[in-house]
């Protein structure tokens, strides 16, 4: 079939909207109809070419959301009709990941997904003279249509609108996980927020629902502080405007009781590896858990004297917020569909498939928390 997709020609070239070719579903793959899709940092980290996975051309696009309208031979948990959202993350359920009980890194299609390719080593997309278009994370939801293992959906309640839940797709999942699942944080925790976008916010959305005391957020952007205070935030730092980060982090968090000073928590959600290094060493001196969840440009590194360790400091990363897709993501949404958790401030532009350039640029100027591309 002919589909519409934004594709990614060449590293660090605006996306050209055009048509392409889109094979069928083979055997335990689904023909999806993208219904939104929203715009993650981490396309731009691809489209920019910082990603040392990243391949051209592609379909990016990783947050979506859509409706089945065919399935493979031997898919046998969805049928057309049925409400999903896409997972970069899957989760198949037999792998020694899946069944460890410890990640939710499914190992099943790991390879092949990392090459832009679908499970068996080959394409569905092409341009129209026949050039193959590689997949991205597996999702490739800057398109009208797409094919997906049936292991990387998850099927979520038909009432729920596509141009919010789409963000569950990573966004929403990503912070609120990274805080309950990879961080465990408890009640009454102090905790640093570094980067207050689309995925920081939800961060701070998930600190709140765990119930943290002090919450501080960390960016450069002034602007950011206004949307974060409505979702938690209680102090607000920006490194620009301070003589050192780290230090008024840890002044925020003495008491008399505890001079030493330092978060509970910390999470980076900036992809700058100077700033992970901060988050780490504002954490409290004896039990402080550094969440990295930002993805830092290629070739880059994190440092920091072994000392902050020794003196136990933990430093953790997160993908998808330690996220099992197909059981944990339509669980989201059933909280946001039941007022548990909001998401609909955050959508702070719509734009259409033509318009998608507009998007990583609002981005880029600092403008939107996450602009949602409806088809
Ligand atoms: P975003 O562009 O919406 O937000 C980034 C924020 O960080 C902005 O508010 C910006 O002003 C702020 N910032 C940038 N540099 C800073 C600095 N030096 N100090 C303080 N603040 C700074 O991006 P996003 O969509 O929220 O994504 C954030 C990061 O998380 C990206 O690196 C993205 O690739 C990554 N990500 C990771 C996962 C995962 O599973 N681990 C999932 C989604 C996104
Ligand atoms: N390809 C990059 C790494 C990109 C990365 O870290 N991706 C995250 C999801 S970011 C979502 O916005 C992830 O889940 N990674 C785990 C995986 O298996 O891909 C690189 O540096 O090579
Ligand atoms: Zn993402």
């Amino acid at each position: 079939m002919r589909t519409r997709a934004a594709v990614a020609l060449e590293a660090g070239k605006p996306l050209e909207v055009m048509e392409v070719e889109l094979e069928g579903p083979k055997k335990g793959e689904v023909l999806v109809e993208i219904k939104a899709t929203g715009i993650c940092h981490t396309d731009e980290f691809t489209r920019s070419g910082d990603d040392p996975e990243g391949l051209f051309p592609s379909i990016l696009g990783h947050e979506g959301a859509g409706v089945v309208v065919e399935v493979g031979e031997g898919v046998t948990t969805l049928k057309p009709g049925d409400h999903v959202i896409p997972l970069y993350t899957p989760e198949c359920r037999e792998c020694a990941s899946c069944l460890s009980g410890k990640t939710n890194l499914c190992t099943a299609i790991r390879n092949t997904q990392g090459q832009g390719l679908m499970p068996d080593g080959t394409t569905r997309f092409k341009m129209l003279d026949g050039t193959p278009i590689y997949h991205y994370m597996g999702c490739s939801t800057f398109a009208n249509h797409t094919v997906m293992p049936e292991i990387a959906l998850a099927k979520v309640r038909e009432d729920a609108p596509f141009d919010k839940i789409c963000y569950i797709g990573c966004g929403v999942t990503t912070g609120i996980g990274a805080v309950i699942n990879t961080a465990g944080v408890e009640i009454g925790a102090t905790a640093a927020v570094f980067g207050l976008g689309g995925i920081g916010l939800n961060v701070i959305q998930g600190l709140r629902m765990a119930g943290a005391d002090k919450i501080i957020g960390v960016d450069l952007n002034d602007d950011k502080a206004e949307m974060a205070k409505k979702f938690g935030m209680t102090h607000f730092v920006n490194p620009s405007k301070v003589e050192n980060t780290v230090q008024a982090i840890v002044d925020i968090t003495k008491t008399d009781f505890d001079q030493i000073g330092g978060v509970d928590y910390s999470f980076d959600a900036t992809g700058n590896v100077k700033v992970m290094r901060d988050a780490l060493e504002c954490s409290h001196r004896g039990w402080g858990v550094s969440v990295i969840i930002g993805v830092a440009p290629a070739g880059a590194e994190i440092s920091t004297r072994p000392f902050q360790l020794v003196t136990g400091r933990v430093w953790k990363g997160t993908a998808f917020g330690g996220a099992k897709g197909r059981t944990d993501v339509p669980k989201m949404v059933e909280w946001y569909m039941d007022g548990k958790i909001e998401i609909d401030s955050m959508i702070t532009h719509k734009l259409k498939l033509e318009d998608i350039n507009e998007g990583f640029e609002l981005m880029h100027a600092g403008k939107s928390i996450r602009a949602v591309v409806e088809f």
